[in-house]
């Protein structure tokens, strides 16, 4: 197919309740969404880059200009644009994975819409619904902290996820394992810690967490490897897998023993494919992570997730425990799971009304402009 044009469009919408992190407290999300346009129909992506580059170098400002200045001017002169095509070449532009994510992505959903194809039937999906987890935020207080656990495992929610800081974390888990049990639990320090912090961090072992994850800078592949020696939780990485060539080298160094794996942080749902698969044959589980995703990045995760070397659940929560209103049909957890979206491309249509009333910024690029402007 050709890639006639594409329509970029930044959305504001408010999280639920504040989600803080070692990195900042977010309470809303200013999502670049790109709309393919091909000879063959449409496709959405969604870029998951945040307000500032906080959690990694990306930001929502700077993958729009790369989209516009640097990856599209690649595609749109192309008389031939399949996704399996897209990461050769834009290959010439290093980093801006989670742009380049976007884009692949909205090709991907064009593409796989025209042939009536899933996500999920694309990915070799094995289960109809995924096992899910939830990311819980830091809190003011350990009493506020397990009043939130209470009420997502009421829900139903079959994993959580606390997230950790120097000075928040040995406390919260332990009051979480004291009030609630042996419920799955893991936590997620997005590189607070350094390696002279390993006797603290081993603290952590008596409490059977599934796993810490990126305790350390996205850097220090190697200190996590001997982080790895003194404690006896399993290390999970996120930040420091970019690639699936990351991956290779990180199981190799024994830098971890899980991988958190998120297509935009790698550049795309092919690439994440390419970890899915390298870790399955070297047995080492992987999960879905999530960047705070509208219905248009969680049908793509979920659909991912449910291919078979996820084994363990993902950030992949309910659209309610991010948003009031979804940008498409709300996903709604079933016994502590998501539905694997079935229908073709994303499987998810968006609610162009009411994207309409939250976009703040839109741009078309390319021939498509014309077409629009003409019609
Ligand atoms: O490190 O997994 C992370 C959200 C934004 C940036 C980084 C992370 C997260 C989460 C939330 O943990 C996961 C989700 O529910 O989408
Ligand atoms: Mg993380």
């Amino acid at each position: 197919m050709k890639l006639e044009g594409v329509e970029l469009r930044r959305i504001r919408l408010s999280l639920v309740a504040p989600f803080e992190t070692s990195f900042g407290v977010q309470t809303e999300r200013d999502v670049l969404l790109v709309k393919a346009i091909t000879s063959v129909g449409e496709g959405w992506g969604e870029c998951v880059a945040g307000e500032e580059p906080t959690y990694s170098s990306e930001y929502v400002a700077g993958a729009q200009h790369v989209l516009i200045h640097h990856l599209l001017p690649r595609l749109l002169g192309q008389a031939q644009v399949d996704a399996e095509d897209v990461g050769r070449l834009l290959g010439a532009v290093h980093g801006h994975h989670m742009a380049k994510a976007a884009l692949e992505m909205a090709v991907l959903d064009a593409q796989l819409r025209t042939r009536g194809e899933s996500f999920a039937k694309y990915f070799g999906a094995v289960r109809p619904a995924v096992d899910c987890g939830v990311s819980v935020g830091i809190h003011k207080s350990i009493s506020e902290l397990l009043e939130t656990v209470g009420d997502y495992l009421e829900q139903g929610y079959r994993r959580i996820k606390l997230k950790i800081k120097p000075g928040w974390d040995v406390e919260p888990v332990r009051a979480v394992r004291e009030r609630f049990g042996d419920v799955p639990l893991q936590v997620d320090a997005n590189t607070a810690y350094s390696l002279s912090d390993a006797a603290h961090l081993a603290e952590l072992d008596e409490f059977s967490l599934l796993l810490i994850e990126q305790p350390l800078p996205e850097e220090q592949v190697l200190a996590h490897a001997e982080l790895a020696r003194s404690v006896r939780t399993p290390i999970c990485l996120d930040e420091s897998i970019t690639s699936a060539q990351m991956a290779e080298d990180a199981i190799k160094l024994g830098a971890c023993r899980i991988i958190n794996i998120k297509p935009g942080r790698v550049g795309g749902y092919l690439e994440a494919r390419r970890i899915h698969d390298l870790c399955a044959a070297q047995g080492v589980p992987v999960w879905m992570g999530g960047m705070l995703e509208t219905g248009i990045g969680r049908a793509g995760n979920v659909a991912m997730a449910a291919m078979p070397n996820f084994t363990l659940p993902g950030d992949t929560s309910a659209s309610d425990r991010y948003y009031h209103r979804d940008i498409t049909q709300p996903f709604v957890l079933h016994d502590g799971r998501l539905n694997v979206p079935s229908g073709p491309g994303l499987g998810v249509d968006v609610d162009l009304d009411f994207l309409e009333s939250i976009t703040h910024w839109k741009q078309t690029v390319g021939d498509a402009k014309l077409s629009h402007a003409a019609s």
